[in-house]
């Protein structure tokens, strides 16, 4: 199994969406090296359990994106913790987490739990909303990049825009910052093009909507994100 370190494209499944089981089959034998599982609603233990249980027999790496304490099922190989850098309430910086651990810090494996330094960029996205985030400006996120990177030496920087395409020349500037954080980016990406063009910019791609809409769109963004990287860039 590929480690973390190594994904290039991702697929982000949300446990409140349906999929039948073939486009789960064509999803998990996609050529993907990982699936997220996460959303910003409707994350329950039941549709989080359900939905790893059905992912399982495919033996890809597997990790949940904790949006909901009530919602941390076992079985996962990652568990990655969002810190909202833009958001204005430090509850989506720190004080979840420290819920988290709070509860779950003596049954916590540290060495699968990597936290992701979110930078939040379509204002009209859920987690957007939710998070209570403000629009920053490219300085703000090359600064967020930074902090990601030096102070806090976050294992990712997410570049976020759930449900947007995104503006290729930002991700450049934020790639051109980070060494260690691996960034990932992900939002809007509806085809192979967008795939690529991201892919030249980002470590990981992470792609989402695309899955439920378009599921052979979806498909292409694999080879495409592949192909980028075989190009030698980033
Ligand atoms: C969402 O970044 C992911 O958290 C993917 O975005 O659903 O827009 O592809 P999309």
């Amino acid at each position: 199994m590929k480690q973390y370190s190594h994904w290039d494209h991702v697929f982000k499944l949300d446990p409140e969406k349906p999929i039948s089981d073939e486009s789960l089959k064509r999803i998990c034998r996609s050529g993907t090296d990982a699936i997220i599982v996460g959303g910003t609603d409707g994350v329950t233990f039941e549709n989080v359990s359900d939905l790893i249980d059905r992912i399982r027999p495919y033996e890809l790496p597997c990790a949940l994106e904790v949006s909901d304490l009530e919602a941390v099922v076992p079985e996962f190989d990652t568990y990655l913790i969002p810190m909202v850098l833009n958001s204005q309430d430090k509850h989506w910086l720190f004080d979840v987490q420290h819920q988290a651990i709070k509860e779950y810090g003596d049954i916590i494996d540290w060495s699968q739990t990597l936290a992701e330094g979110y930078c939040v960029l379509n204002p009209d996205a859920k987690v957007f909303q939710k998070a209570n985030c403000t629009v920053p400006q490219a300085e703000d996120v090359v600064a967020y990049a930074k902090m990601a990177e030096h102070l806090l030496k976050l294992p990712f920087f997410y570049v976020e825009y759930s449900g947007m395409y995104g503006d290729p020349d930002l991700v450049r500037q934020v790639a051109a910052e980070l060494n260690e954080t691996r960034l990932i980016y992900g939002g809007g990406i509806q085809n192979a093009a967008q795939a690529e063009e991201m892919s030249a910019l980002a470590d990981t791609i992470v792609v989402g909507n695309v899955i439920y809409e378009n599921i052979e769109a979806a498909l292409e963004t694999v080879p495409a994100a592949k192909r980028k990287k075989e190009d030698g860039v980033r």
